[in-house]
């Protein structure tokens, strides 16, 4: 009798530390939560990723789940599986899109888990929104359709967004705009009533709590380029009032000034048909692909096919300066018989200068930069060229904008 109440009673203390002696893990079971629960979870913001760390003592378990959300209502786990139970401390790089954070830990054993531990809010930074401006499409002369994508909201809400545009550069919320809804992503809109003889800078905007940002700056000019047979290249005049000589070669080089898959380039004047074409399509002081700032008093076309010329000097058409004309003859005119047209007064300002040859004059040893010259109120002056400081002169010495020229490149 004695062995059967041993034997009960061993049965009963064996039963007894089952729930914590029998199995490899007691956590696969249902035990109160609050002895396995990780404790004191803090998330601390750095530059780009946020540092997640916390405490646990307990070591009878598979490892942590740890969760976040903007909201504190949705949750989704920061990675695909459990934290190692070793860790402590977590690294989280994905983007936060809002300015709320909280993170939540979770040990888990089997299909068992704790209790959760949560961190505190976290407060992102919010910043300006970032966009993009896309190309064009559906061009007509007087309307065009574009963009915007918006990448981020800054994690505050886009609250409008479109385009914007204007006839001189960095147009902004201030002048003619599309609003074209809220939120991030891709939006669409179509620009009318535009001015095919105007050229305009369009770019996208969004705009957030913290302010307006801007997207990439398109050019358009609706004009299109003339075809012009003799040469088999396309010519227009772009209007874009105060550009310098450098910004126009760059522009007109530019992506956005491209036609048909063709890149531009400053007009290379090298024929009297070329020349009669072009002065057609000159609707204002205009710069054009000249230039002797290598070298003072040699100038050389610059751009296009010709600016490869001469192992990419370019194509040498002229030399000296008005002065330099009188004093050493052996250095002053076209190089092998090269179209020229430079400007000239039929009465001479001095007895002692060809009356015929002015310029390129360099006025003050700074004008290294050729323009076809537009006088309102002179037309027999008009449709020469001149030599002129990089940012222009003034009055009609302003420049209006450049010729761009399509074909050979
Ligand atoms: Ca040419
Ligand atoms: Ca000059």
């Amino acid at each position: 009798m004695k062995a059967s109440i041993s034997c009960v009673i061993i049965f009963l203390i064996l039963i007894i530390f089952s729930c914590t002696k029998e199995f490899n893990n007691p956590y696969d079971r249902a035990c109160p939560s609050i002895l396995w629960t990780p404790t004191n979870l803090i998330a601390v913001l750095n530059q780009a990723t946020i540092t997640i760390s916390w405490e646990e003592n307990e070591t009878h378990f598979d490892g942590f789940v740890l969760e976040k959300s903007a909201d504190s209502i949705n949750w989704s786990s920061v990675t695909s599986g459990l934290i190692d139970k070793t860790v402590r401390t977590y690294i989280d790089s994905t983007s936060n899109s809002r300015p709320n954070v909280f993170y939540r830990i979770y040990a888990k054993a089997d299909l068992n888990i704790s209790g959760h531990t949560y961190s505190k809010d976290l407060k992102l930074p919010i910043s300006l929104p970032t966009i993009t401006t896309t190309s064009f499409t559906s061009i007509t002369s007087t309307s065009v359709s574009c963009g915007g994508i918006v990448t981020s909201d800054g994690r505050s809400n886009i609250i409008t967004r479109g385009v914007c545009w204007s006839t001189v550069p960095n147009p902004t919320i201030s002048d003619s705009l599309t609003i074209n809804g809220t939120g991030i992503g891709i939006f669409m809109c179509t620009i009318t009533g535009l001015n095919p003889n105007v050229t305009y800078f369009i770019r996208a905007y969004a705009t957030n709590i913290v302010g307006t940002s801007y997207g990439n700056t398109i050019i358009l000019s609706l004009q299109y380029p003339v075809y012009f047979s003799t040469t088999g290249h396309y010519y227009r005049f772009v209007a874009r009032p105060n550009i310098s000589w450098t910004d126009a070669r760059d522009e007109a080089m530019s992506d956005s000034m491209k036609y048909n898959g063709l890149r531009g380039y400053l007009a290379t004047i090298t024929s009297s048909e070329e020349n009669t074409f072009v002065n057609e399509i000159t609707k204002g002081t205009a710069w054009i692909g000249a230039t002797d700032i290598a070298q003072n008093g040699y100038w050389r076309w610059v751009t296009g096919p010709e600016g490869l010329e001469d192992g990419g000097k370019g194509l040498l058409f002229w030399k000296g300066t008005g002065f330099q004309a009188k004093s050493d003859p052996a250095e002053y005119g076209s190089v092998n018989g090269a179209f020229q047209n430079w400007n000239y007064w039929n009465s001479p300002f001095s007895a002692s200068l060809d009356p015929r040859m002015w310029e390129p004059n360099d006025t003050g040893g700074v004008e290294f930069y050729a323009h076809i010259t537009f006088f309102p109120s002179d037309p027999a002056d008009s449709y020469y060229w001149n030599d002129l400081p990089n940012s222009g002169a003034t009055g009609d010495y302003i420049s209006a904008g450049y010729i761009i020229e399509y074909g050979g490149l």
